[in-house]
């Protein structure tokens, strides 16, 4: 059911009969929450998140569309994350392999004034489900609704903050030797190296062309996040690191030692839809004990 949540702003509680939740704000369809069986936090959510509409709230998984980044005349990441969604009550139908599934749908439809800022007439069905492993799958599905004839072409991203232990302990695995785009080089393209990937300093960069699972490894928890993602080929991986957190008014200063932004993205190839056509894209976030997931 709805709630009121921070600020009054409205929220849908999800829970697992052993124990582990998710919260989503009507607020950008924003994952605030997703607790395991023992109630520890596995998202990141800033000390210093502001729920005042029109900013975005700062944590969590925001929705970035129908723009990622700065790749087009939106402002940084779309305005998906900054309207307020309304639950479906004409959802998808329910896989069958769903049964023991919580799960909401909900959706945001183009207004006539966000054809002024982007020209395009869409839905976007969001359903956030959580599994009776305590496992979270956003599954997105994007419609052209144009009645001009026109396709439109979008970039996004689940802009996901895993709460990690100590940013300087953790290993990123599933993206060794792939290209990536870095953020912080103009954008050019570079090759990674060989080894899972460690952090200690600003990392903005995105991976192209990536597996089906990437994981993060958080030794000090001994816990380790999978992701599995359809229909999203990139993979952006950003840390602000001290400096820049600084400068990020709704970021404490040492939050960045406590998060980590793995993200299923459409980037590189923007996803072009005919009008009537849909896009489906998907991901699943489980956390698991290390010794289960050490190796590949
Ligand atoms: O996740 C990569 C990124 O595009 C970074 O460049 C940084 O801008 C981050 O997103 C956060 O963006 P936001 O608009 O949420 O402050």
């Amino acid at each position: 059911e709805i709630i009121d949540g921070v600020n009054g702003l409205q929220k849908v509680v999800l829970h697992q009969h052993h124990g582990s939740s998710v919260e989503v704000y009507l607020y950008g369809g924003h994952v605030t929450s997703w607790k395991n069986e023992h109630g520890e936090e596995l998202l990141f959510m800033s000390s210093k998140a502001a729920f005042k509409p029109p900013k975005p709230i700062r944590g969590g998984i925001p929705i970035c569309f129908p723009q990622f980044s700065n790749v087009g005349s939106l402002d940084l990441h779309g305005f998906a994350r900054i309207r307020f969604w309304s639950v479906d009550n004409e959802p998808p139908p329910i896989p069958a392999n769903a049964i023991n599934r919580v799960f909401v749908d909900l959706i945001y439809k183009s207004t006539e004034e966000d054809l002024t800022t982007w020209p395009h007439s869409f839905e976007y069905k969001l359903r956030v489900s959580l599994g009776p492993g305590g496992d979270l799958m956003l599954t997105s599905r994007v419609r052209n609704t144009s009645t001009d004839g026109k396709p439109f072409a979008f970039t996004t991203a689940y802009h996901t903050y895993f709460s990690v232990s100590d940013i300087s302990e953790i290993r990123v695995e599933g993206l060794e030797t792939l290209d990536y785009l870095d953020n912080l080089q103009k954008r050019e393209r570079f090759t990674e190296q060989g080894d899972a990937l460690t952090f200690e300093s600003e990392v903005d960069k995105v991976y192209l062309s990536t597996p089906t699972k990437i994981a993060i490894l958080d030794h000090e928890k001994k816990r380790t996040f999978v992701i599995r993602k359809d229909g999203l080929p990139d993979v952006v991986v950003w840390n602000p690191w001290d400096k820049k957190a600084k400068s990020i008014p709704d970021f404490g200063d040492e939050d960045y030692k406590h998060m980590l932004c793995v993200e299923a993205a459409a980037v590189e190839k923007p996803i072009t839809l005919k009008p009537g056509e849909e896009w489906k894209g998907r991901q699943e976030l489980l956390a698991v004990p290390s010794s289960y997931c050490s190796g590949k």
